[in-house]
């Protein structure tokens, strides 16, 4: 074995938050991964012998490759990944590196199925944590089907999905497909937005949330229900109010069995008693009914309302939902009352599409009860849809600021707030002040909110080694990913303060470390050199790999003996033991 030189040991990095900052500016310094995955769709196709559109020949890579907007040529690539493109600098943003993976074959969406959501869904999960976000290219046809899928599908998210698409392909020089490829890779990239979202004509919808409402122009896509949760302008505005986020303390999956017996069926006036009938039979176990306007029927149609009431006592979830894009169900008029009575679930606002969706993933939960999957339909999971629960009203802490200071405007409110909440948030979290931290929240304080150097309350809190605010954290739905500007993630900030209690939560929450496994073993043979057991004990619970190597081809028991670390030498050999029988006797 190579003897290891003190000297080269010492001026290895260091573990402190310095051994990170080795470029000037943050943005030169900063970078995001983005996994693309490029399904079908009228982005990549191109006219064929018979005059018709069709997935192109022509890969798709080489097109963005050759593309001087979608890749920076001269950019320095140092990740392990292979074939990695890189954006061009966007002001402000982080440098987002990406990797295309395409599918074969490519799928116009009118072909796609529920075995494409698993493929797909499959892809998120293997890159998971080597990734920051997703970017998915999809046909617009069944875009909205795909992401309301999906949005079900991914359970406990914590990173950015974009799906989008476009109405002209990328092979010809009018495509909207480069504007809308470009703007969801800078979403999967920068934003802390952790859901299903569709990206199309300078819109952030969600995905569950979207419909699609034109055939011919770029402005394809909107959600009538939901606002938007960001657009991009002059300025990128994010709607950090309506964002969902997984407010419970577990680990990111997916769930890829989905129930094929559901249907979609959508009543008209003289509709036969036969054709509800027929729709009814077995095998079929979930069906969305699309009423008309706040979910009406015609009360004077016995025999239909008698087929629909077989239908539900042999245990049919029916689920009603409107023939209107823009509002709900909502039981107000006798000709809707009718429909509950007889058990028949109110869809609220849900799109037809999101109905049918989580349809297939609710009834594919085998473990849950009848009664548990009707009320799991009813309910809001996934932002999907809204019941009538009233609003809360917040006191505006901002504007009453903004009064004494004289300050008017909106615009002027808002930069107040970016000030004034996260100032304040940060300094309830250093007293570990949970019920402050709920009034700011009443105040119209978004916990997830960042300050200048990119932190939030998250990172504060771990710092700080407050366990009760970071579970009250986790619990509201803060990102463990977020990295502020310094690269320093949440899991980070509470190895370097070695708060083991604190790791091990954020772990239940799937948090990670993102950083090159090189980085990671310099860092480790550091801290074995000046004898810091704890804080290898905090790697060990961080998921990180005590025998990995450092830039010099050590491992951190051999920075240990050279340096007589008897601690650090007897705690690494237990792990060396411990993970022998473990793998022996599992
Ligand atoms: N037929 C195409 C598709 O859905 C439409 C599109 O992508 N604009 O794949």
């Amino acid at each position: 074995e190579k003897p290891p030189n003190p000297v080269e040991l010492l001026i290895k990095q260091d573990t402190d938050r310095k051994a990170s900052l080795s470029l000037s500016s943050p943005e030169e310094r900063l970078e995001s991964k983005v996994l693309v995955v490029y399904t079908g769709g009228t982005i990549g196709m191109e006219y064929n012998e018979q005059g018709v559109l069709a997935p192109s020949t022509k890969p798709l890579n080489d097109k963005i490759r050759g593309n001087p907007l979608l890749h920076d040529k001269h950019y320095e690539v140092k990740t392990e990944e292979d074939d990695i493109l890189v954006l061009p600098r966007v002001k402000d943003k982080k440098r987002v590196l990406y990797k295309v993976v395409e599918y074969t074959p490519l799928l116009d969406s009118s072909n796609m199925c529920q075995a494409d959501w698993v493929k797909m869904s499959n892809h998120v999960k293997e890159y998971y944590e080597r990734f920051d976000g997703f970017v998915i290219l999809h046909g617009t046809d069944t875009l909205c089907y795909t992401a309301s899928a999906l949005s079900f599908m991914l359970e406990n998210l914590g990173k950015p999905v974009v799906v989008t698409g476009s109405q002209i392909s990328i092979f010809q020089i009018t495509s909207d497909g480069v504007y809308n490829f470009l703007g969801a890779l800078i979403f999967a990239g920068n934003y802390d937005i952790p859901e299903v979202t569709v990206y199309f004509n300078n819109k952030l919808t969600r995905g569950n949330r979207t419909v699609k409402m034109s055939v011919t122009e770029f402005d394809a896509f909107d959600s009538p229900n939901c606002p938007l949760l960001g657009k991009v302008g002059l300025t990128i505005d994010i709607n950090m109010k309506s964002i969902h986020r997984s407010s419970q303390i577990k680990k990111f999956s997916v769930h890829n069995e989905l129930c094929q017996n559901v249907g979609l069926l959508r009543i008209y006036p003289d509709i036969s008693k036969q054709t509800i009938r027929s729709f009814m039979q077995q095998p079929m176990e979930g069906v969305v009914l699309l009423t008309y306007g706040s979910g009406n029927f015609p009360t004077n149609r016995s025999d239909l309302i008698e087929e629909l009431k077989l239908a539900c006592d042999r245990d049919v979830i029916i689920v009603s939902c409107s023939q209107c894009s823009r509002g709900g169900t909502s039981g107000t008029y006798e000709t809707g009352k009718i429909l509950t009575n007889i058990g028949i679930i109110n869809g609220h606002d849900m799109t037809p599409e999101a109905a049918l969706t989580k349809l297939s993933y609710v009834l594919s939960n085998t473990e849950l009860s009848l009664q548990d999957k009707k009320d799991m339909m009813a309910a809001n999971i996934r932002g999907e849809l809204s019941t009538n629960l009233e609003h809360r009203d917040e006191d505006d802490l901002a504007s009453t600021v903004a009064k004494s200071l004289h300050i008017s405007g909106d615009q002027e409110v808002d930069k107040l707030k970016k000030i004034l909440y996260p100032a304040i948030l940060q300094s309830a979290v250093r007293e570990g002040d949970i019920d402050k931290i709920k009034d700011m929240q009443n105040y119209g304080a978004e916990l997830s909110m960042t300050d200048f150097d990119g932190r939030n309350i998250l990172h504060t809190a771990c710092s700080a080694g407050k366990l009760n605010v970071v579970q009250y954290c986790l619990e509201s739905g803060v990102s463990v990913h977020t990295r502020d500007n310094y690269n320093i993630s949440p899991l980070h900030e509470a190895i370097i303060a070695d708060q083991h209690d604190i790791i091990k939560l954020l772990r239940k929450c799937g948090a990670h470390l993102t950083n090159e496994p090189m980085f990671l073993g310099d860092v480790l043979t550091n801290a074995a050199a000046r004898g810091m057991v704890r804080r290898l004990e905090s790697y060990l619970l961080a998921g990180v790999n005590l025998n990995q190597i450092d830039s010099i081809g050590l491992t951190p028991l051999h920075a240990a003996i050279t340096n007589n670390q008897i601690d650090c030498v007897k705690f690494l050999l237990l792990q060396q033991v411990d993970a022998r029988i473990k793998n022996k006797f599992g």
